[in-house]
């Protein structure tokens, strides 16, 4: 067996103005926690150094860029590079990325993977960017991602770390089986996944309590259907007049939850997993090998 503890580190509302030493602050306690429970790898939400800043429409480009990092680690988040090499517990980061390029600034949504020396081991940027590109005042709250973030440019990589074969996703990747799909083509045994999701949906308001089914029903589907663990880790709360949900948990390759936070607060929750229970599914129902049928999945893969 490849057994590890692992930890979902979800994370209460952030205000608007919450300055990043604060929300570092609140991290290295959930990870120190987790490290008291015996953890060794801990999963943070997606843009987990902020506010859910997508719901806002930003003009001034000053404040918008305000809500990115332009280095990793930076001055305030490298507390939590410091805690991970001090207490040897790995973390899944999500946060806003800027880069310039010559004149040209580009945005992405993004997470990392740090390993248990404190060092960065592997990107992934969103691929599945929901929301909408301009202003829409019909709206109680905007979901402004497809104007704040460029569509991730690194495909859905795994990365060979921390004892297993790891794979990234983030927020509404979780809801698309081809995200699940690819990463255990390439052999995910892990599959860690931050998201920030309201409870009310603008468009189709009559599924508004349907959210915390929709999270769970994803989350258990792809890990089942794959053959692969999965930590979902919210951002939830009431943050900036608009409620998100939680629900944060860890799923078994079965597509049982193991363990799931209780509130709406910062909060962790931890497991022991076994990478080999992957082999419960790979090597029987969903041996890929044996039984896929590619063959005749031709319309997945057409534009
Ligand atoms: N952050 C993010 O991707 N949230 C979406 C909200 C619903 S789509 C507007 C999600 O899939 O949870």
């Amino acid at each position: 067996s490849r057994k590890l503890i692992v930890a979902t580190a979800q994370l209460g509302p952030i205000a608007r103005d919450e300055p990043r030493s604060s929300t570092v602050s609140r991290m290295v306690a959930l990870m120190t926690e987790a490290h008291r429970r015996g953890a060794t790898l801990v999963v943070f939400p997606e843009l987990a150094l902020t506010s859910f800043f997508p719901r806002w429409f930003i003009e001034d480009e000053a404040e918008l860029d305000s809500f990115y990092e332009t280095e990793m680690p930076g001055t305030e988040t490298q507390p939590l590079f410091d805690a991970a090499r001090k207490l040897g517990v790995g973390f899944y980061l999500g946060y806003a990325e800027l880069i310039v390029e010559g004149e040209t600034k580009r945005r992405f949504n993004t997470t990392i993977l740090v390993d248990q020396t404190g060092e960065i081991v592997g990107k992934y940027r969103k691929v599945h960017l929901p929301g909408h590109y301009n202003f829409e005042e019909w709206r109680p709250f905007q979901h402004l991602e497809k104007r704040y973030f460029e569509h991730g440019d690194l495909g859905f990589p795994v990365f060979e770390t921390m004892g297993g074969t790891m794979g990234m996703a983030i927020c509404n990747d979780r809801r698309w089986p081809e995200t699940y799909r690819v990463l255990s083509l390439r052999g995910a045994e892990l599959i860690m996944i931050g998201y920030n999701t309201p409870v009310h949906y603008p468009q189709a308001p009559e599924h508004d309590h349907l959210q915390d089914f929709h999270n769970h029903l994803s989350l258990q589907a792809g890990a089942y259907a794959n053959g692969a663990w999965v930590i979902g880790t919210a951002k939830a709360g009431r943050e900036g007049g608009c409620d998100l949900i939680g629900g944060s948990c860890i799923v078994a390759p079965t597509g049982e939850i193991v363990a799931m936070v209780q509130g709406l607060g910062d909060e962790i929750a931890t497991a022991e997993i076994d990478l080999d229970r992957c082999k419960e599914l790979r090597e029987n129902v969903f041996n890929f090998t044996l039984h896929r049928e590619p063959g005749d999945y031709g319309p997945i893969c057409a534009g």
